[in-house]
């Protein structure tokens, strides 16, 4: 029996058309700008043009989600890549930087209805960020944007597909 969906395999990726935005953190930019360059190889790789790309960055993981949903609201974007890195270190300021971050990227998408992508490491030392933000695809920038590309082709096909109800 053939039944319509997808399927559990991962689908061959054509982001032609599809804009995405990148918000990006500052703070550990050794770790970001890394992933960010990860992200940019993903959404190539992926077919996403460069003029369909928008970069914004922000001071901190703390303020990723904001820019995200202002992004994400505007209508102007088919998935949002957020990055950063948040390093424990020796601070309870990480749970609350990480936690938020996570919290609000998650909001950021579920109010939106557009997917935006949590490429924001959260370790606990520089050597996993180091290892998490390298040039393979295993680079958690890229597999962020490749998720993008997945996701921004999923939603825009559902929403093509199903009527919704008033
Ligand atoms: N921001 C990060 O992106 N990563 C961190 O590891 C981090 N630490 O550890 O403090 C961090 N703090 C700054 C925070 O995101 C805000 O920019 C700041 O608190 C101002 O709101």
């Amino acid at each position: 029996m053939t039944r319509a969906g997808s399927s559990g395999a991962m689908p061959e990726l054509n982001g032609k058309g599809l804009r995405i935005g990148i918000v990006s953190a500052r703070f550990n930019d050794h770790i970001v700008t890394a992933l960010r360059d990860g992200a940019l190889r993903g959404l190539e790789r992926c077919g996403v043009a460069d003029k369909d790309i928008v970069e914004h960055w922000v001071p901190g993981a703390f303020e990723v989600p904001l820019a995200a949903i202002s992004l994400a609201a505007s209508g102007n974007f088919d998935a949002i890549v957020t990055l950063g890195a948040v390093i424990r270190g020796d601070t309870s300021h990480f749970e609350f930087v990480a936690g938020e971050c996570a919290r609000g990227i998650q909001s950021a998408q579920l109010d939106t209805g557009v997917p935006v992508m949590f490429g924001v490491l959260t370790v606990e030392n520089n050597q996993q960020a180091i290892d998490r933000s390298g040039p393979g695809i295993d680079n958690k920038g890229d597999e962020a944007a490749v998720g993008a590309v997945e996701m921004g082709l999923l939603i825009n096909q559902i929403v093509a597909t199903y009527p919704t109800l008033d």
